[in-house]
Order: structure tokens, then sequence, then C-alpha cells
């Protein structure tokens, strides 16, 4: 019997979660995995965590960002899973140990009012969302060095998905023209003192062009990002390592601040 070897790619990262160890990138051994079979292995690991009761409640979109195109060193936008377990509440303390290398970056959330599907305008996406929010991402790459220098690597990885948390005070789209979205200043600070900051239209040139963009993403995988999903756009700076007892902040002009403290 062959096994097949998106599921083994799969339980090798999976088990590498579950461990809090580094493994070696999938291409090392499979080379010429294709962004499509890394989907693929992206699903069979969420299959692996839906079954032990996780619970799928948002998406987020990555590589949206020129500085994190240049921090990673690739070149196309890619998506992730978010699920019920990866969710932190604003304020509350990440616990460290669990984890590898955990870095942390500025971003801004949606929530999406009904189900999109294909080819949308930043118009549509932008009706089409019932809350819009400040939220930082914890990334954990389950690769050697947080290192993989390949999209089929990250993406297998369900890109580097670890954690996240949204400001606890979620904002009304209709106060917003789609515009004002791509102008809003992010201050990212550690222990008070301001460690990245960038203009909001770094996401994409305009964050809601995010939620277009995982729109086109899934549709070409025939799926469609479901009502009431939360979606992150993806960050507008490089990401930073975090360590013992840091205080992490991030404030979004006109969207306020959402806080979290490392243990
Ligand atoms: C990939 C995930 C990128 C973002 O916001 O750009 C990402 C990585 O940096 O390991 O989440
Ligand atoms: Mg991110």
């Amino acid at each position: 019997m062959t096994e097949n070897p998106l599921q083994v790619a799969a339980q090798i990262l999976d088990a590498a979660l579950l461990e809090s160890r580094e493994v070696k990138r999938i291409t090392e051994t499979q080379p010429d995995l294709t962004l499509v079979d890394a989907y693929r292995i992206q699903d069979a690991g969420m299959n692996l965590r839906y079954a032990r009761g996780e619970k799928r409640i948002g998406l987020k979109m990555g590589l949206t960002s020129r500085a994190k195109r240049e921090q990673m060193n690739l070149d196309l936008p890619i998506y992730g899973v978010l699920t019920d377990r990866m969710q932190i509440r604003d304020g509350e303390t990440f616990p460290l140990h669990g984890s590898i290398h955990p870095k942390i970056e500025p971003e801004i959330a949606f929530i999406t009012g009904r189900e999109l599907r294909g080819k949308i305008t930043p118009d549509e996406a932008w009706a089409a969302c019932t809350g819009v929010c400040a939220a930082m991402e914890i990334l954990d790459s389950r690769y050697v060095g947080f290192k993989y220098f390949s999209l089929p690597d990250v993406v297998a990885d369900n890109c580097s998905s670890f954690q996240f948390v949204l400001a606890a005070k979620m904002r009304d789209p209709r106060e917003f023209a789609l515009a004002d979205l791509a102008r809003l200043s992010m201050e990212m600070e550690v222990d008070g003192k301001t460690v990245q900051s960038a203009l909001s239209e770094e996401i994409s040139g305009n964050p809601v062009q995010s939620l277009v963009q995982l729109c086109e993403l899934m549709s070409e995988r025939g799926l469609a990002i479901p009502a009431g999903s939360i979606v992150l756009a993806g960050a507008a700076t490089q990401a930073v390592p975090l360590a013992p007892g840091m205080r992490v902040e991030l404030r979004v002009e006109k969207l306020g601040s959402v806080r979290l403290g490392v243990a």
C-alpha cells in the first residue's frame, strides 16, 4: 500500500503543532510540491484539527503587504484558516509555552455578513461587512528557524497561523467610506515603545482589497467565504518576535486599540 504523500505531510505538520517542535520543510522531501497540492495539505491538516473538535471561524490572508513579502522573501498573497481555539481575547495573556518561535504582527479584521463567492468588487466586499476592527496575529511556523522560502511550504503549514486577537470594540463599517480604510495610521507598541508603524494602505492598497483577493483565491478552488467569517487582511508591517513579559498594543486610527500580554 502506498501512503498519500499529501496526507503524510499534513500529519507531520500536525504532530509538530501538537508537540511544539520544528520540522523540516515539506519541499525537502517533496521538491515538486505545487501550490494546488499545498492547499490540499492545508485542508488535510485542518481536517485533523476539526476531528479534535476545533471549529472554523474565519480565514486569514497573508503576504498582502510589501513589508511582509520582503520579510519572508515571497511574492504572492496566500490564505489560511482560523479556528475557535486560535482566538485570544483582547487584553489576555499569551502563554508562550506551547509555541515554537512566535511572532506578532499588526492587522485589520473584518466580519462578513453574508456569503461571498467569485469575483467581487471592493464596494461589494465592503458592503458585505458587518464589523471592522484592529487585530493582531501571532504567527508560529512549524518549520526549522521559521524559514521556508517557498510558497507551497508556508501554505501547507496553514500560512504559519497560530493565534489571533481582535479588538473588543468592533466598529460599524457604515461609519467609514471604503477609501477611509486605506488611510488609517497603525502603530504597534511593545512596552510603550513603537516597534512598527504603517498606514493601512500598506495592506493590499486597501485592506478591503484583501477580502476581494481572498474571495478570488477561494473561488479558484470552488470555495466561498461563509457568512459570519472573521477575515484577517494580512499584516501591514513585518512581524516582531514575542518574548516573555512583553506587553503589546496595536493602535489603529479611528478603529481603536487591541492589547496582549506575554506570560
Ligand atoms: C506567512 C503568513 C503571513 C501575513 O499577515 O502576511 C501573514 C508568514 O509570515 O509566515 O500572516
Ligand atoms: Mg498575518
